[in-house]
């Protein structure tokens, strides 16, 4: 009924996180691996595992018909990409598809809908999901109607790339004067590095929380939502501290959010995990942008609802219905996750190198999901991210003690990681409160 085997197109936490869900659902493992990783954790645990290509992700996590070739000789049944890497690229998942492969995640269609930016918002707004005051539409070479369009919106605002995300191509534009400039600027940039000229406008939020709606659907119109995530805490665009329940959200706001971006999903029969990223302002949810991967943060999702969001989106790719009905769904607890980054903790620079002595911290609620083993080499040509820290309470004072214990327990020697960051932040007062917005943690650390 499920797949006999599995390829994992990914590297570090994420390929043994997928790793572990298989062999949990009797699932047979290939681990892909560039020359830098043969010692993944991952790659030891597989039933089997192929080197695809040089160290440089665009030789080997990046490499498609090195993937496809992959999955060819080891008989593999479907293919997992994890998040990063080739997850959102629409050409891959069609790829996979029509070499006879499943891949786990929706559609090609749908992730390319999703991938742009201004699709991806009329969609959205035309199944009520509510999105920031904006220009409803690209924004066409006529001056005097982006005048207008600015005008009635109200400075600021925002220009966005219809091929960016995740805050690569955008300007925020404080007056008139700087409208057009601003329009052509982001334009070429937006030509230049996602080779699409379409650019859009937005109201500029001046100080929103990032709360994001975990979704599942089965691809034939079922979908549940999994509650929010509060994601504010970070810098340049890297999350840095997760958590759910978002400090503050009533069940009422929680449910009206999550059976919109539900509606949307029974829409578009979307099929996998989602995440539906709003902007939360003033106690309005504003849509920007919808993930069609699993995402790093799932994890404090899967500690609130009891949801293994990973052997889910398995069988829902191998054609099975969803596991559970909208109200199986009940959110019980908190909580966090801390990011684990090998680099500078206040410079933020990446600083690889090797695990000299690891120590895993424990107790009641505490979870690491990571790949790293004393003696292990950090390389330098991925993603800093060697590890989450996740704690659970009954409430969110528990989670928090123990995410504090947690972070003075773990010992990582050897290289530089961000652990005195995340020790700072979770002593923050107003960061203990709960509810700071996105530019706090900037702030924070600039003092
Ligand atoms: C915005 C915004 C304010 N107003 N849109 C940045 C990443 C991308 N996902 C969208 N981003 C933003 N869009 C409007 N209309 C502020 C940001 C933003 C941001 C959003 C989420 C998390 C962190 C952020 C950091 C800076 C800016």
């Amino acid at each position: 009924m499920l797949f006999d085997k599995v390829v994992i197109a990914n590297r570090g936490e994420i390929a043994l996180r997928i790793l572990r869900a298989c062999k949990e659902m009797g699932i047979r493992t290939v681990a892909l691996h560039s020359e830098a990783d043969r010692d993944l954790m991952h790659v030891r645990l597989a039933d089997e595992s192929v080197c695809i290509g040089n160290a440089q992700a665009t030789d080997s996590y990046l490499n498609i018909p090195a993937i496809i070739s992959a999955a060819e000789i080891t008989d593999a049944v479907a293919i997992h990409p994890g998040y990063g890497f080739l997850a959102e690229n629409p050409d891959f998942a069609e790829r996979v598809e029509k070499s006879g492969f499943v891949f786990i995640g929706p559609d090609a269609d749908t992730i390319r809908l999703m991938g742009n930016k201004v699709t991806a918002i009329k969609s959205m707004k035309a199944a009520g999901v509510p999105c920031v005051p904006g220009s409803d539409g690209p924004l066409g070479d006529n001056a005097a109607t982006n005048l207008s369009i600015a005008k009635r919106i109200g400075y600021p605002v925002i220009i966005k790339a219809a091929g960016g995300g995740g805050g690569r191509g955008m300007r925020v534009i404080h007056s008139e004067a700087a409208l057009i400039n601003g329009i052509s600027l982001t334009r070429s940039e937006a030509k230049a590095n996602f080779n699409n000229d379409m650019v859009y406008l937005e109201k500029f939020l001046e100080t929103p929380r990032h709360i994001e709606i975990q979704v599942m659907g089965d691809g034939k119109g079922d979908a549940i939502y999994l509650g929010e995530r509060d994601c504010s805490m970070q810098r340049r665009h890297q999350k840095v501290v997760e958590e759910a329940p978002a400090p503050g959200i009533t069940p009422e706001e929680r449910r009206k959010i999550g059976e919109a971006c539900v509606n949307a999903c029974r829409k578009m029969k979307y099929r996998g995990a989602g995440t539906f990223e709003f902007l939360y302002e003033q106690g309005g949810f504003y849509f920007i942008e919808m993930n069609t991967r699993i995402q790093v943060e799932h994890t404090v999702t899967e500690m609130i609802t009891g949801v293994d969001l990973i052997k889910e989106q398995i069988r829902i790719a191998a054609g099975m219905p969803l596991s559970y009905k909208q109200e199986d769904i009940k959110i019980t607890g908190h909580a966090i996750e801390c990011r684990i980054n090998a680099e500078d903790p206040y410079k933020f620079m990446p600083c690889p190198g090797v695990i000299s002595l690891y120590h895993a911290p424990g107790g009641p609620g505490v979870r690491m999901d990571s790949h790293i083993y004393t003696s292990y080499t950090v390389p330098p040509y991925y993603d800093s991210m060697i590890g989450k820290l996740i704690t659970y309470g009954e409430d969110r004072d528990t989670a928090m003690a123990r995410m504090r214990n947690a972070l003075d327990e773990i010992i990582i020697d050897g290289l530089t990681t961000n652990i005195p960051l995340l020790q700072d932040i979770v002593r923050d007062g107003n960061f203990v409160k709960g509810g700071v917005n996105i530019h706090y943690l900037e702030k924070m650390v600039n003092l």
